[in-house]
């Protein structure tokens, strides 16, 4: 354990917070870091909700206001886990007190917000990171790696679905992810923003015009009383859902790839399957979060083959058991915990950046613009 300590505010302690404090409570149990994070702080608007949030989750102390962690001298990194409403507000106050950031995505509810994010980044001289975190699931980052060495030849299709059915009852009420107002977007910004990182990273491309359907099936929901991760039970009264329950849509990729991505909460059966496919003109490659530790590859020659990525030598296992012995979704937050305290320790810039996040925020944009527009093809903005 280094003996160069950070010390870490929080902001919001729901489904986010609960998954991201996990990371900074066990992460210098397991990685070797030059830095060893102290949770001084966390923050969220009940006094008594945060207390008890800090109490379980291994905080020192809460506070109401998230102003004051950010101007506290023994934070330096600050985490944001709120609804995107309020990102770009704490992270800009935040790099502008000289603090590290990683923010939860979608990085901020429209792309003028995302550059303002981005610019204060730019000029920042702290290190700031968005939270796509499975780019850090192994055999994502070991997906990467192979189109890296070039086991794939040239990239002709990029393939994704991020398809949950948390939303399918029509009585299932109105949280804050279905608002426009709180959340941007609906499932695009929460999960398309996931698949569209991932592909991106994983093809080393990005991509730059898309033609889209954007719908939303359930028009109206009852008002939500309390939450608890996606469970939810439903108050008096109804409201009207102001986001897209699904978005799909095709697009060009920078490096002449085409891309399918479907992004929807109406998949009944399908829980949290982030699928990933990419063909290129020497094999292939296919993933699906519902097995996490199992990557599909192919050489062309016979159909696909299973690599069970629990070895060593695979991103990030070394850390943790003995071969066939898996991960689960908690462990994608303490790599990027892990690659971002890598980052501060090192002075080196973490990825993916407020930057990365800017152009994701643009091509969540462009599929707007192309959904009004009757699908029309639509350049994501550089
Ligand atoms: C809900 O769709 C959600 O919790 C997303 O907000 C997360 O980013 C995703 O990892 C799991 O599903």
């Amino acid at each position: 354990m280094s003996d160069r300590t950070v010390g870490v505010g929080m902001i919001g302690y729901a489904f986010m917070g609960r998954v991201h404090s996990q990371a900074w409570r066990n992460v210098a149990a397991f990685f070797d870091l030059p830095v060893t994070p102290r949770m001084r702080v966390i923050a969220g608007r009940s006094k008594d909700a945060t207390e008890a949030a800090a109490e379980r989750l291994g905080w020192d102390e809460a506070v109401t206001d998230w102003r004051e962690v950010v101007g506290r001298a023994d934070v330096d990194v600050v985490d944001i886990c709120t609804p995107g409403d309020t990102h770009a507000e704490i992270a800009i106050a935040a790099l502008r007190a000289g603090k590290h950031v990683i923010c939860e995505k979608p990085l901020a509810n429209t792309v003028p917000e995302a550059e303002a994010m981005a610019a204060a980044a730019a000029s920042a001289t702290g290190k700031s990171m968005v939270a796509f975190n499975y780019r850090r699931v192994p055999a994502i980052a070991l997906a990467r790696r192979l189109v890296e060495e070039g086991r794939l030849g040239e990239i002709r299709h990029v393939r994704a679905q991020y398809l949950q059915d948390w939303i399918v009852d029509p009585d299932f009420p109105l949280v804050w992810r279905l608002r426009k107002d709180k959340a941007g977007s609906g499932a695009l910004g929460d999960i398309g923003a996931h698949i569209i990182d991932a592909a991106q990273f994983i093809a080393g491309q990005h991509l730059v015009g898309v033609s889209a359907l954007t719908e939303t099936f359930i028009k109206e929901r009852p008002l939500a009383e309390g939450s608890a991760g996606l469970a939810a039970s439903g108050g008096s009264g109804r409201g009207a859902v102001t986001v897209d329950d699904a978005a799909l849509f095709v697009g060009r990729l920078s490096g002449g790839a085409l891309g399918s991505f479907e992004a929807t909460r109406f998949a009944t059966g399908r829980k949290n399957a982030l699928r990933i496919e990419l063909n290129g003109s020497l094999g292939s490659l296919a993933f699906d979060f519902e097995a996490m530790n199992e990557l599909w590859v192919s050489d062309g020659g016979r159909g696909f083959e299973r690599i069970l990525v629990t070895e060593p030598d695979h991103p990030y296992v070394g850390a943790w058991w003995p071969p066939g012995h898996g991960l689960g979704y908690e462990h994608t937050f303490t790599h990027e915990i892990k690659d971002f305290l890598e980052a501060i320790g090192q002075g080196a810039d973490p990825t993916p950046s407020f930057a990365d996040g800017l152009r994701v925020q643009r091509v969540l944009a462009a599929v707007e613009r192309s959904a009004a527009d009757g699908s029309r093809y639509t350049t994501v903005e550089d």
